[in-house]
């Protein structure tokens, strides 16, 4: 028998249209879902280029106003992989026509916006969620295993940073595509919103909410030429903030990211020490788990890196064969087949109410750095 489809329009045809798209695409090959992801409609402004990643990604149809796509009838799914200052408009409006809502990360540049993105899809009663893809990293989400299961015990530090070196040189402008992400108006901030957002949405999922942190965060270039108007134009975003942290749990932390650290381009680590035990996971070898375990015999007691392949490994079995390695794209895979899932049954997260508490601690770090002081983030 046919299934049911699940009729996308995605908004936005960058870097993230591109990992959605493919995810989408490949979710129902791997993963048994009881709905059929059908690329619908693209919407873009810019036509041709528009009509060229449909053709590419098979997508059925263009559009180039966004609002006319949350009119049409025949999409079930809105997904928002556009620049992060039109989420708030576009998730609202197609709550609010009934769609369910799917958003790259952040949800909001601010808290307040997110606070309203939550109302809105909770009003209306559709499925939500934010593209945090990093929880579904088979050596992330068995970490998370690990740690409900208590093979750490009680949990005395976390530490987490995303280190890359893209945005050093001076003659980078801000603005336009792909640099939005250096123009605060259009990205909200630097790397606290884009980087540390992504850290701190795995560490609240493993370690629990955040009550209070303690932020530096530096501008290196203080100006650069603006892309769109072509003039020198003041920085407002973050380049690279640190910052210290409480959990509910009573738990440490230490978080630092940074777009200045000459030679690493993605280098997203964390670290988690508990009372049993430590776990250390390291996005440039993705698929290990560094794991200490103080039970048993001490004189054999020691480091021990688990290769995340084995069919009994969180989504591993619907791969290939063990110690065959997937890598980062699968992880948006994972997060679509969740989200289908989830229709059926228990909402995958995380959802926009998640993801608003991550906004909430990321205005609190930022707020700390102007500060100086100890800001609670009720995350
Ligand atoms: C920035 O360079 C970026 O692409 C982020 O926007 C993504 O969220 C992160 O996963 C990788 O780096």
């Amino acid at each position: 028998m046919a299934k049911e489809k699940l009729r996308i329009g995605m908004v936005g045809y960058g870097f993230m249209g591109r990992t959605h798209s493919n995810a989408f695409t490949q979710a129902p090959k791997f993963f048994e879902l009881n709905r059929e992801p059908e690329l619908t409609a693209v919407c873009a402004r810019n036509k041709d280029r528009a009509e060229e990643f449909a053709a590419n990604w098979g997508y059925g149809s263009v559009e180039t106003d966004w609002r006319a796509l949350i009119e049409r009838d025949d999409i079930d799914l809105i997904d928002i992989a556009a620049p992060n200052n039109m989420h708030h408009d576009i998730a609202i409006a197609a709550a609010e026509a009934g769609k369910m809502v799917m958003c790259e990360k952040p949800l909001g540049r601010t808290a307040a916006e997110s606070a309203e993105m939550v109302e809105a899809v909770e009003k209306a009663g559709v499925p939500n969620m934010v593209w945090y893809n990093y929880r579904r990293i088979p050596a992330v989400t068995m970490a998370k295993k690990m740690i409900d299961e208590g093979k750490l015990g009680r949990i005395f530090h976390y530490r987490a940073k995303f280190l890359q070196d893209w945005t050093i040189s001076t003659d980078l402008p801000q603005g336009g595509e792909g640099l939005w992400r250096l123009d605060v108006d259009v990205a909200g901030s630097g790397v606290t919103g884009d980087l540390l957002a992504h850290c701190i949405d795995t560490a609240m999922w493993l370690n629990g909410g955040i009550d209070s942190v303690s932020a530096m965060i530096e501008t290196f270039v203080k100006e650069r030429e603006h892309a769109l108007t072509g003039e020198m134009a003041p920085v407002g975003i973050d380049d690279a903030c640190a910052f210290l942290a409480r959990f509910s749990n009573g738990s440490m932390a230490t978080f630092e990211s940074t777009r200045y650290a000459r030679g690493h381009k993605a280098q997203y680590t964390l670290e988690i020490n508990g009372e049993h035990g430590s776990l250390i996971w390291d996005l440039h070898d993705l698929q290990r788990l560094e794991y200490f375990d103080h039970s048993g015999d001490g004189e054999t007691r020691g480091w021990r890196s688990i290769h995340i392949t084995d069919g009994e490994h969180p989504y591993m079995g619907n791969w290939w064969v063990p110690g065959l390695s997937i890598g980062y794209a699968e992880s948006f895979v994972h997060q679509a087949a969740d989200f289908i899932q989830g229709l059926d049954g228990k909402a995958a997260a995380p959802t926009f109410a998640d993801a608003h508490q991550t906004d909430l601690v990321t205005d609190a770090v930022l707020k700390s750095g102007k500060t100086a002081q100890w800001e609670p983030a009720g995350g």
